[in-house]
């Protein structure tokens, strides 16, 4: 198979904007249907109560997508799709970064009281995760 028939930061990955109404009142920002992302909702969860120093992730799905939005504070999300590594700094509630499927990531530089938001494009499959840096690079075809 070709490298160019899988997913890549540069073509795939993404800051998306999200609507924000100012308001004296408080901000709201919002996501709904077809809108705003590229894929249907299927589950949410979020990440809160990280230590200092702590890492999560270190692993790529089979076919999830994802949008991680940092809904309070901040964190950094290194992404790595087998030929390029980018780190994303993340912190603001209003920027959700997309990651499609096929493309390795891990959460680190948590800042205190850090809460990330995740919507995911299908229920939990532990089977649809690689958590094997190598059997990755296979999986997109970009082993050395
Ligand atoms: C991501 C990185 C950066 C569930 O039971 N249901 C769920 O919906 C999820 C997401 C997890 N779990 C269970 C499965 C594991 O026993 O919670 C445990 C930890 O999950 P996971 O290994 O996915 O956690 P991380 O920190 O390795 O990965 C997370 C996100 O899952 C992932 O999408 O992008 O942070």
């Amino acid at each position: 198979m070709k490298m160019n028939e899988y997913p890549t930061i540069e073509n795939s990955c993404r800051i998306i904007h999200l609507p924000k109404i100012h308001d004296p009142r408080g901000n709201l920002t919002f996501i709904q249907g077809q809108e705003h992302i590229p894929f249907t909702i299927q589950r949410a969860y979020w990440i809160y109560d990280v230590p200092g120093g702590e890492i999560r992730g270190g692993h790529a799905y089979k076919s999830l997508h994802e949008l991680l939005i940092v809904v309070s504070g901040s964190l950094d999300v290194v992404l790595d799709d087998g030929i390029q590594v980018k780190n994303y700094s993340l912190n603001r509630s209003y920027f959700g970064l997309y990651i499609p499927n096929l493309i390795w990531r891990s959460m680190e530089n948590f800042s205190t009281n850090a809460l990330c938001l995740i919507l995911a494009s299908d229920i939990y499959d532990a089977r649809d995760y690689l958590r094997d840096y190598t059997e990755f690079l296979n999986h997109v075809d970009r082993s050395k």
